[in-house]
């Protein structure tokens, strides 16, 4: 029997979401919009513009978006597919200066991993929850 095909493999990332993590919990962001996503949560990040390397991407968005400065470490879980067609990927970060605030979003908060679970995520988010929690580490 001939195998169904295998689904395209994820391109390079073209939206990139940075985990803040401090003192056993991480940072997540309510969006605002569009309204399928609206009041989900998500790790804040954005598109990457042309010219941006991923970590570039990541610094400006985490600036504008929570005005925060980061520095950008390992890449966390797997490329997600978005349904518009973008590749999303996660990276932990280091906050170096700002404190976090809802400038493009709803809310923020810190969340601990025995808390992850139950976090109304934006879609593809929830594929990170089990990196998160390790990650993270038992509270
Ligand atoms: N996205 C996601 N999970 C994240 C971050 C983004 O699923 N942690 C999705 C939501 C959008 C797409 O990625 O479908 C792009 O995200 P944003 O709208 O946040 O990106 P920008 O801020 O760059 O968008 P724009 O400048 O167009 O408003």
């Amino acid at each position: 029997m001939v195998p169904p095909p295998l689904p395209p493999p994820p391109g390079p990332a073209t939206v990139v979401a940075g985990a803040v993590i401090e003192n056993g919990r991480v940072l997540l962001a309510q969006r605002a919009a569009p309204p399928e996503l609206a009041g989900r949560w998500e790790l804040p990040g954005g598109k990457i513009e042309p010219g941006e390397t991923p970590p570039d991407a990541l610094v400006r968005e985490l600036r504008e978006e929570l005005g925060i400065d980061v520095t950008v470490g390992e890449p966390v879980g797997v490329h997600v597919p978005l349904p518009t067609g973008h590749v999303l990927r996660a990276y932990a970060v280091r906050r170096v200066a700002g404190t976090p605030s809802a400038l493009d979003h709803d809310a923020v908060r810190w969340v601990g991993a025995a808390d992850l679970h139950e976090v109304d995520w934006v879609p593809a988010d929830r594929e990170w929850v089990a990196d998160l929690v390790m990650l993270i580490g038992p509270e």
